[in-house]
């Protein structure tokens, strides 16, 4: 018989990728979604299924982590054996502005889930992923990080998580649940949201490519990330809760790169070669030479003009805005993921260059597509004219 999994988050980047793999499954799959002034579904609308017409296997259900009866209400109806609780407020700089809410979704928000599971007589039945996260380690108490290194988390975000870490743990050890947290390392994709950061380079190098954009403004380009591809992450969240016992793991390539690393290797991707010099919020990178051949397969032969009057007249295509800096900066994530290896047998198969390419090819193509709509493919009104 299928199996019913229950996904917080699911229009998010990882509740995407999650929903589609548990339906490859044959999993029954639920997700709650808000509700939202526009569209907010574009990662799942693939997976829609018409409910006039089909038996379905993929069903949403409204709903808000705020919202404890809601909560309560959508896990009675569907009677999950997999919850995997992915919904945040996820953006490390926004929690600053926004650190009640922040406490309440992402702190208060998994409380929720486990006291309705518990309430509901589910605890037997239902098996819960939190998704923790490498921001608990904040100012690192150790390199690389493991499952044992001791937590210091640097935003409101880190601590509303911390909170969701032991407050799972607190419920496994309390009422034998079965619920357990993967300490994720930073993980990204095409469908990163395009205000972290290697999205928003490889979005902003797209653009630059194709004459869209002119410089991308960054905040900090020392601080260092273990970034992998969230097709493998989601992966080592179902091989969490597939496991007998419940347990808490770190998901992490092993390997650390700066935000300015990031930068020359997305650039040089797609042929560009760039050169930073200066120093804090005078720093630059500029465009120093040009791989015309790898250019034009990655981009198109047609913008090759662009970057070679790019290079002569205006080459600065990186600035620094110290409006993006935080308060206060994780400055560096290395994850030892030897246990989830070894136990869960979990490995990634995307490394920090092909994690890059496939970035960089979906949005050339889609900034391809942006361009072509703002040039006359579709009108863009200005409701007061
Ligand atoms: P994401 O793309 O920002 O998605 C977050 C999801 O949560 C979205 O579906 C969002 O809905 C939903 N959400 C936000 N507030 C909510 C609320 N109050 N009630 C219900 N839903 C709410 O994040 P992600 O990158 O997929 O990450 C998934 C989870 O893993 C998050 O908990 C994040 O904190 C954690 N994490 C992420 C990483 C990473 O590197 N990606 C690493 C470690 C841990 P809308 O679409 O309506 O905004
Ligand atoms: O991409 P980021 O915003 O990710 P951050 O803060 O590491 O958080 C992400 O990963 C966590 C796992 O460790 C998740 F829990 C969390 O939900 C989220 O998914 O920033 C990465 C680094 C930071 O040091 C930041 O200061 O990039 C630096 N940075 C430099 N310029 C920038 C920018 N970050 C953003 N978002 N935008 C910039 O312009």
């Amino acid at each position: 018989m299928s199996k019913t999994a229950l996904i917080t988050g699911v229009t998010g980047q990882d509740g995407a990728y999650l929903a589609e793999y548990l339906l490859k499954k044959d999993y029954i799959v639920h997700g709650i979604k808000r509700r939202s002034s526009l569209f907010n579904t574009e990662r799942i609308d693939h997976l829609y299924q018409d409910p006039h017409v089909d038996k379905r296997d993929f069903i949403l259900h409204y709903g808000d982590l705020t919202d404890s009866m809601n909560v309560t209400k959508v896990i009675q109806e569907c009677q999950p054996d997999e919850i995997y609780n992915l919904a945040a407020m996820s953006h490390v700089k926004v929690s600053f502005d926004t650190p009640e809410y922040t406490a309440n979704a992402d702190g208060l928000g998994t409380l929720r889930i486990l006291e309705a599971v518990r309430l509901l007589g589910l605890t037997g039945k239902t098996r819960i992923y939190q998704a923790s996260t490498s921001e608990l380690y904040g100012l690192v108490q150790e390199v690389p990080q493991t499952e044992k290194t001791p937590f210091y988390p640097r935003s409101p975000y880190g601590v509303a998580k911390l909170y969701a870490y032991w407050i799972t743990i607190n419920y496994r050890e309390a009422y034998g649940m079965h619920a357990s947290n993967g300490i994720l390392f930073n993980h990204e994709s095409p469908i990163r949201g395009e205000t972290f950061v290697t999205r928003k380079i490889s979005r902003a190098m797209a653009r630059i490519a194709l004459g869209m954009q002119e410089c991308l403004f960054m905040g900090n380009l020392s601080s260092r990330r273990d970034w992998g591809h969230a097709k493998d992450y989601i992966k080592a969240m179902h091989l969490i809760l597939q496991q007998d016992k419940p347990d808490d793991y770190v998901i992490a390539t092993g390997v650390t790169t700066s935000i300015r690393e990031f930068i020359l290797k997305t650039f040089a991707a797609a042929g560009m070669e760039i050169a930073f010099s200066g120093e804090k919020e005078e720093e630059v990178g500029k465009i120093v030479a040009f791989d015309e051949k790898l250019f034009a397969e990655k981009v198109g032969e047609e913008y090759k003009n662009h970057i070679r009057s790019r290079i002569a007249n205006n080459p600065v295509v990186v600035r620094v805005d110290r409006n993006y800096y935080r308060p206060t900066e994780v400055d560096l994530l290395i994850g030892d993921s030897t246990k989830a290896r070894t136990r869960l047998g979990w490995a990634p198969e995307f490394d920090l260059n092909g994690l890059i390419e496939d970035m960089i090819s979906s949005d050339i193509h889609l900034m391809k597509k942006e361009a072509h709509i703002k040039n006359g493919g579709f009108r863009t009104l200005n409701y007061f004219e």
